[in-house]
């Protein structure tokens, strides 16, 4: 029987496990990334377990989040991170040089290869056909040591496109219509695969798009096959000598699949507050707008900011709109730069930002208060941009220029001809902001940002855990630990970090759960979705909790707890969270054996005749980790 594509990528790094099992697998990891908001952690966790240089092929470190530098903090960090690359045998991508994602697809990914970021939209990567996956800090420092990365054996969704966008209709408005059709939950455990005739229309930075989102589905990644476009693509980059043809065999199967007929499609929007509030740009006309914002790693590449310069040249924006744009690379910038399409940017009243992540992530750029603020971005939460009354629109590039220039929430296709983007026989390949790492002996250098890593304790038999916070569901990342300009610059200082857990949502958090000791977190549905960022495991453990009781949880979050030592545990019965209020302490006993175990576990709520059932799915590995209070604690264990 044939293979599809995810397959043959998951056979050829197999270390452990069986792919098609349905459970655990351990995978072979070629090319690492981290970013500067979660690297700090990661490169403390690959010193803590001694391992003097990267065992992968390939390892990158990127300074793109925290770049506003309104304090010492962030320049200590990059400097942090410089000599950790210096030393542990990483490439350094200096501040300036753009966005991981958008620099790794330009000059590093290679189709057929698995890459694992410490950055929730590594799956971008599947855009020129890698296994791509995003993952906590501590992942990533395992695999850069050379350890497995595990995941379950995922579902394998064939999704068949057929046809070709119809002019002013973008690839965003394919991953838009997969939210639409799928929701925010509806890809976890699930890896999309595209294929059919539709694929040949798009090129990589499209399709890197698509698989970008494909985070906000919940998935463990997206991936399009290798073909003349990522050859194109490849060579266009001077790096031909990466490309492979590779595809899923004529008769291979998949679990699920789902058919768009990309010329049926219309341009999207997702209204606030989620990625998935998905309607037809037809039903906002008309919505007044105060800011435009282009960039990030879904739409910030050359063919994007070229789509935006066509449509604003020789016209000038609203004057009610303020419109940023942070080209999403170097190479993108210094080529609009010398086409000049910086400059019909720049006539159009456009504010040029740094090639960094920016407004996406809250660094900077917050909109007025109350304000429309559409942007090509890919997450719109409440609260993410620093405003919190602010609503936030995802959009395509076409849509963003098109409202920018009338002030008010605008359908492209009354713009008339839509202007072909021509991408470029060559791309402008200049790698001087990409340093090599030393021969020599480097040493580290650590500002006063940089604090020690805090280490969970060993899992007790019995706990006795008061509820801290009972919340709804798809709880995000970004509700649980923010980000933004004013608590980035805190990622190396947990002590520091953890006045903030929770505080968009209820502002006494932090000083109940310290007053609390150890606690447990109630939770409904998609409990941790979004960022990979695993200070939302790690600062929480810092504030004492030990256990997550949720009726569902995001998978990178569930691994992040894990390797905290907190246990993600699921009602068995549904209907149990409705037993649970904010005043109940629940009584778990015999836990050390009962994560070994697959038996439901019965938790008494105290002072009451209720006994709640909760469960797990935890592989042999998970619990060991899990007694052993994570898995820093576990490595070091096993290396002893
Ligand atoms: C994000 O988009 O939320 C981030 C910032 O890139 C995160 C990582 C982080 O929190 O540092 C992500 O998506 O993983
Ligand atoms: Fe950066 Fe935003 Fe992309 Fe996260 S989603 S990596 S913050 S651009």
């Amino acid at each position: 029987m044939g293979l599809n594509l995810t397959q043959k990528i998951l056979n050829s790094h197999l270390k452990s496990g069986k792919v098609g099992s349905g459970g655990e697998i351990g995978l072979k990891i070629d090319q690492t990334l981290t970013q500067d908001a979660t690297g700090t952690m990661a490169y403390l966790q690959f010193e803590a377990m001694g391992i003097p240089k990267v065992k992968t092929d390939l390892s990158v470190s990127y300074i793109d989040h925290n770049t506003l530098q309104t304090g010492f903090e962030n320049a200590d960090d990059h400097a942090f991170l410089q000599s950790c690359a210096s030393r542990f045998g990483v490439y350094f991508s200096r501040p300036g040089n753009g966005i991981c994602h958008q620099v790794h697809l330009e000059r590093f990914g290679k189709p057929g290869q698995t890459l694992l970021g410490s950055d929730s939209h590594t799956p971008t990567g599947g855009g020129i056909g890698m296994l791509a996956m995003g993952a906590g800090g501590l992942d990533v420092a395992v695999a850069m040591g050379g350890g497995e990365f595990y995941i379950n054996d995922p579902k394998i969704v064939k999704v068949w496109l057929t046809g070709k966008l119809s002019p002013w209709v973008s690839a965003k408005d394919i991953i838009l219509e997969m939210l639409r059709r799928l929701s925010v939950k509806g890809g976890v455990g699930k890896i999309f695969e595209y294929a059919g005739p539709g694929v040949a229309t798009l090129s990589v930075p499209e399709r890197a798009t698509i698989t970008n989102m494909g985070a906000e589905l919940g998935a463990t990644t997206s991936i399009f096959p290798s073909d003349e476009q990522t050859r194109l693509f490849l060579k266009a980059q001077n790096r031909e000598q990466d490309y492979i043809p590779l595809q899923a065999d004529p008769d291979a199967t998949y679990d699920e699949e789902i058919i768009i007929d990309l010329a049926s499609l219309e341009p999207l929007v997702a209204k606030p507050h989620m990625p998935d509030n998905v309607v037809a740009v037809t039903e906002l006309l008309g919505t007044k707008v105060q800011q435009v914002a282009i960039g990030s790693c879904t739409n910030s590449s050359y063919r994007d900011l070229m789509a935006v310069a066509a449509i604003l040249k020789g016209k000038v924006i609203n004057p009610e709109v303020s419109l940023v744009i942070a080209p999403g690379s170097r190479q993108v910038l210094t080529m609009i730069t010398n086409n000049g399409a910086l400059t019909d940017l720049l006539d159009a009243g456009a504010r040029i930002l740094e090639s960094t992540c920016g407004p996406c992530i809250g660094m900077g750029q917050s909109p007025s208060s109350g304000a429309v603020s559409l942007r090509t971005f890919n997450r719109n939460f409440k609260g993410r941009s620093g405003t919190i009354d602010a609503g936030i629109y995802l959009v395509s590039p076409e849509i963003a220029a098109a409202s920018a220039l009338t002030g008010t929430i605008t359908d492209p296709r009354t713009l008339g001809a839509y202007p072909e983007i021509e991408l470029p026989e060559y791309y402008r390949v200049d790698d001087s902001m990409i340093l090599p790492p030393s021969d020599s002996e480097v040493e580290i250098v650590r500002g006063p940002n940089i604090k020690p890593l805090p280490v969970a304790s060993k899992l007790s038999d019995t706990l006795k855990l008061p509820v801290v916070i009972k919340l709804d569901n798809n709880i995000t990342t970004d509700d649980i630990m923010p980000a933004g300009a004013k608590i980035l610059p805190l990622r190396s200082n947990i002590p520091a970090m953890s006045e903030y857990v929770f505080n968009k949502i209820d502002e006494d958090f932090s000083a109940r759960a310290k007053s609390l000791g150890q606690s447990v977190i109630i939770a409904g549905h998609n409990y941790g979705q979004g960022s990979s960022r695993e200070h939302a495991a790690l600062v929480p453990m810092y504030l004492g909790i030990k256990v997550v009781v949720a009726k569902s949880f995001a998978r990178i979050h569930k691994a992040n707890l894990i390797n905290f030592g907190i246990l993600p545990l699921t009602f068995k019965r549904e209907e149990d969270y409705d037993l649970i209020t904010t005043d109940s302490k629940l009584i778990f006993e015999d836990m050390t054996q009962a994560i070994f175990s697959s038996e439901p576990l019965p938790v008494k709520i105290e002072g009451t005749n209720k006994t709640i059932l909760l469960q797990h799915d935890f592989t042999d590995r998970q619990a060991k980790i899990l007694l052993a209070g994570g898995l820093l604690n576990f490595t070091r264990e096993a290396n002893k």
